[in-house]
C-alpha cells in the first residue's frame, strides 16, 4: 500500500514536472510573427521629399505645377548609405503626401514625376530608392497619403477607387515593402482640380479602411501597415519623439480610427486591457520640419537631443522612425549626416560592453525544474529564450551577481513578446556596500526597456517584478557603464556681458582661450562665467577625462557685451535671440551708454520656427551725445540703409558694415519692408560692429 502511495506520489510529480515546465501559454494579445520581426527592426529612417521640396511649404496645397519638382542631383543610394553606416534597418518614403504628387509615374494622375522637369519625366523616386535599398540591404516601406489636395474627386467616392489603385500600383511594382505608412491628416482646403475648396470627409467611414487594408494582405502579406489605429502598428501620438514611459503594445484597438481627435491623449499609449496587438512607432524629424527649407539648416537636433529621441524611443517599446528633410539636389543635407553620426558614435560607446553577458542569474521563482526557463537564459545573447515562472505567478526577481563592485548606468530589459506583454510593475534595486537601494520604479516593458541613471558602484543587481498580467517572461538582461556625452559646448553671453561655456554632461570639462588660438587641455579649464566686454573670440572644447575624449572646437565671436545698454524695447539688447522686441512704431532707439567707434551693426530675426516680422529693408540711424543740438553729429544721421539679403529663405542674424566708421552713443533702428507685409517689425536682438 506505502509503496503504491510512494509510486502515485512519484508519477503525479513527473506529471507535474512536465507540466509546469510546458511553453506557458499566451497571453492574448500577441504579436504576428511579421510584428515581431518588424519591432526587431528597431531604428529606421523616414525621408520627406516630394513637391514640398521645391515650394518651401510643410503641406502644399496641391497646386503647384509639376514641372517644379526638379532635383539637382537625386541620389537616392546616398539616403541608403547613410541609413546603413548608422543602423537603420529601412527607408520609409513619402511616395505621396498630402498635396498628392506622386513620386512614381502613376497611371492614374498626370500630377506626378511623368511631369516633372527632372530627367525629363522619365524618373521613378520610388524605383531608385528601391534599387537602393535593395543594393544595401535595406528594407523599404512607402507613405501613401489618403489625403490628397491635388484630386479633383477627393471627397467622393471615385477618389477611394483611385487611392486604391495607386496602393496597387506602390505594392505591386516595386518588390517588397516592409511598411505602408497611411497618415491621419486628411480633409481640409486644397486645390481638388481647381475647385479651390474646403472638402471635408467623414474620417471614420470615408476610406473603407477594412477593405483597403485588403489589398496590401494581398499584395505584400508581410508589410505592416501603420495608422493611428494600426491594424499594426499605431501612432505613438507626438512628433517630438517621445514615448511614455508606461508604454502598452496592446491597443483597445476598435475604439481608435484614423485621426481622431482624442487619439494622442487617450490611445497613443496603448492599454493594459488592450484587445490587439498594435504596437507604437515614434516618428520624429532630425529639423524642426518633416521637409527641407534652408533657413533650418542650423536647427538639426543636437547630439544630446537626438540621444533623448533615442533612450525615450527604442527604449520605451517603441520602433524609432528618424526623418531626414531630402534637399532640393535630392541628398541628405551634411549637417543632418554630421548629428546622425554623432548619435550612432555615442550609441556605440553606450552599447560596447555588456557587463552582464553570460553572468549566472538567479531567480526567486522558477518554472519546473529543467534548464528551458531557467533565470541564465537573461544573460545568454539570445532573444528566443527566456526566464519565466509557473503560470499565474506574477511576481518575482532575478539577480545577477558581479563578485565585486561595479559601476554601471544603463539597464536594459526585454520581454518575451510572442507570448504577449505581461509586466505590469517593476523595480530595479543595486547592492551598494552590502546595502539593497532602490535605482528605479517602473511600469511596463515590452519588446524593450532601457533606463539611464547616474553612474551606481554595485557588488549586485535585481530586477523586481511586482506585477504582472501572467507569469512574466524576460528574455534579456543588459547592463552598460555609458561614457559621459562629449560634444561641442554651447556658448551663451548674458545682458551683463557674463559668458557661459556649457556641456551636456556634467562629468565633462571644458576648455578655453579668448586670445583666438586654438584650445586645448593646456588651456583655460571653465569653472565660472567670463566677463566678456570687448570684442573676443571665445575657442571651447569639452573633454571626457575617463575616457580622454575631446569635443569639436566651438568658436564663437562677441563684440561689446550690453552691459551699459538701454532701450524702450529691452528684449532687443538682451543677448537672447529667443526674447523678441515688437516694433509697434516701425522703429527702435538704443543708447549704448558711451561713445563708441561704430563699423557696422547686426540683426538677428525672430528665430522660431515659423518666423514673424522678418525685415528685409532697413535704415539706421546714428547720434552722438546730445548735449549740444545744434552740432551736426548730435542730430539723427542715416549711416546706412538698405535690405539684408535671402532673409525670406534663410532668417538668420546678418550683420551690416558701415562704408567708414562712426562715432555715436545713439542708434535707430528702423525697419522699411517686411518679408510679410502686415506684420509687425521684430527685432531678436540688434548688435553693434566695433573693429
Ligand atoms: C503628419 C503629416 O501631416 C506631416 O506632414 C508629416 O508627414 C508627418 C510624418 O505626419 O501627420
Amino acid at each position: 500500500m506505502r509503496t503504491m502511495k510512494l509510486w502515485y506520489a512519484m508519477a503525479l510529480s513527473l506529471i507535474l514536472t512536465e507540466v509546469s515546465a510546458q511553453r506557458p501559454t499566451a497571453i492574448e494579445p500577441i504579436p504576428s510573427p511579421q510584428q515581431v520581426a518588424w519591432q526587431q527592426m528597431e531604428f529606421y529612417m523616414f525621408v520627406h521629399f516630394n513637391m514640398n521640396t521645391f515650394n518651401g511649404q510643410e503641406w502644399g496645397y496641391g497646386d503647384t505645377p509639376a514641372q517644379t519638382f526638379n532635383p539637382t542631383q537625386l541620389d537616392t543610394r546616398q539616403w541608403a548609405r547613410i541609413a546603413k553606416e548608422n543602423g537603420m534597418t529601412g527607408i520609409i518614403l513619402t511616395a505621396k503626401h498630402h498635396d498628392g504628387f506622386c513620386l512614381w509615374p502613376s497611371e492614374f494622375t498626370d500630377y506626378s514625376v511623368k511631369n516633372a522637369r527632372w530627367k525629363k519625366g522619365k524618373g521613378d523616386v520610388v524605383a531608385d530608392l528601391a534599387a537602393a535599398c535593395k543594393e544595401y540591404g535595406l528594407k523599404m516601406g512607402v507613405y501613401l497619403s489618403p489625403w490628397d489636395r491635388n484630386h479633383p474627386d477627393y471627397g467622393r467616392p471615385e477618389y477611394i477607387t483611385y487611392f486604391r489603385s495607386q496602393l496597387r500600383e506602390l505594392l505591386t511594382n516595386y518588390g517588397e515593402v516592409f511598411e505602408v505608412w497611411f497618415d491621419g491628416a486628411n480633409g481640409g482646403d486644397g486645390y481638388y482640380g481647381g475647385a479651390n475648396e474646403v472638402r471635408k470627409v467623414d474620417k471614420q467611414s470615408y476610406y473603407d479602411w477594412p477593405n483597403t487594408i485588403k489589398i496590401v494582405r494581398e499584395l505584400q502579406p508581410k508589410a505592416i501597415v501603420f495608422s493611428d489605429a494600426g491594424p499594426d502598428c499605431r501612432w505613438v501620438g507626438n512628433e517630438d519623439g517621445r514615448a511614455a514611459e508606461t508604454t502598452w503594445s496592446p491597443l483597445l484597438r476598435d475604439k481608435v480610427y484614423p485621426g481622431m481627435p482624442e487619439y494622442a491623449r487617450q490611445y497613443a499609449k496603448g492599454q493594459e486591457n488592450g484587445t490587439h496587438w498594435v504596437p507604437a512607432e515614434t516618428d520624429v524629424s532630425i529639423r524642426p520640419g518633416w521637409y527641407y527649407h534652408p533657413n533650418e539648416d542650423d536647427k538639426v537636433k543636437t547630439l544630446q537631443e537626438l540621444l533623448d529621441i533615442y533612450y525615450e524611443s527604442v527604449g520605451r517599446n517603441t520602433t524609432l522612425l528618424l526623418n531626414f528633410p531630402v534637399d532640393q539636389r535630392g541628398i541628405i543635407h551634411e549637417n543632418d549626416e554630421r548629428q546622425l553620426k554623432k548619435l550612432t558614435a555615442q550609441l556605440q560607446l553606450d552599447f560596447e560592453e555588456d557587463l552582464v553577458s553570460g553572468r549566472t542569474v538567479t531567480s526567486t521563482k522558477k518554472r519546473g525544474k529543467g534548464a528551458r526557463y531557467e533565470a541564465n537564459h537573461t544573460t545568454d545573447g539570445d532573444y528566443e529564450t527566456y526566464w519565466t515562472t509557473d503560470e499565474g505567478t506574477t511576481s518575482a526577481s532575478l539577480t545577477i551577481d558581479f563578485e565585486e563592485p561595479t559601476t554601471f548606468n544603463r539597464f536594459l530589459v526585454q520581454e518575451y513578446i510572442p507570448l504577449g506583454q505581461r509586466v505590469k510593475r517593476w523595480t530595479l534595486e543595486a547592492q551598494i556596500k552590502g546595502e539593497w537601494e532602490t535605482i528605479d520604479s517602473q511600469t511596463t516593458i515590452g519588446y524593450k526597456r532601457i533606463l539611464r541613471f547616474e553612474d551606481v558602484t554595485a557588488t549586485k543587481v535585481r530586477l523586481n517584478i511586482l506585477d504582472a498580467r501572467s507569469s512574466p517572461l524576460i528574455s534579456t538582461i543588459e547592463v552598460y557603464n555609458a561614457p559621459a556625452v562629449v560634444d561641442v559646448p554651447t556658448v551663451r553671453r548674458n545682458k551683463s556681458g557674463e559668458v557661459s561655456l556649457l556641456a551636456p554632461d556634467d562629468e565633462v570639462q571644458i576648455y578655453y582661450t579668448v586670445d583666438g588660438t586654438e584650445p586645448s587641455l593646456q588651456s583655460a579649464s571653465y569653472t565660472q562665467p567670463l566677463l566678456v566686454d570687448k570684442p573676443t573670440w571665445i575657442k571651447a572644447i569639452a573633454f571626457d577625462p575617463k575616457t580622454q575624449r575631446l569635443s569639436d572646437v566651438q568658436s564663437v565671436h562677441f563684440d561689446v557685451s550690453h552691459r551699459r545698454w538701454s532701450s524702450e524695447l529691452p528684449e532687443a539688447i538682451d543677448e537672447n535671440s529667443g526674447s523678441n522686441a515688437v516694433l509697434t512704431q516701425n522703429s527702435l532707439t538704443i543708447d549704448l551708454g558711451e561713445e563708441l567707434v561704430l563699423h557696422g551693426f547686426a540683426y538677428t530675426p525672430d528665430q522660431s520656427r515659423y518666423p514673424h516680422g522678418v525685415i528685409t529693408n532697413y535704415v539706421l540711424e546714428l547720434k552722438s551725445t546730445s548735449k549740444n543740438p545744434n552740432i551736426e553729429s548730435n542730430r539723427w544721421r542715416p549711416v546706412a540703409i538698405g535690405e539684408f539679403p535671402n532673409m525670406a529663405n534663410n532668417p538668420v542674424r546678418q550683420e551690416i558694415r558701415f562704408n567708414e566708421p562712426h562715432v555715436a552713443r545713439f542708434i535707430r533702428f528702423k525697419a522699411k519692408q517686411l518679408v510679410t507685409v502686415g506684420e509687425e517689425p521684430i527685432v531678436a536682438e540688434i548688435d553693434v560692429i566695433t573693429e
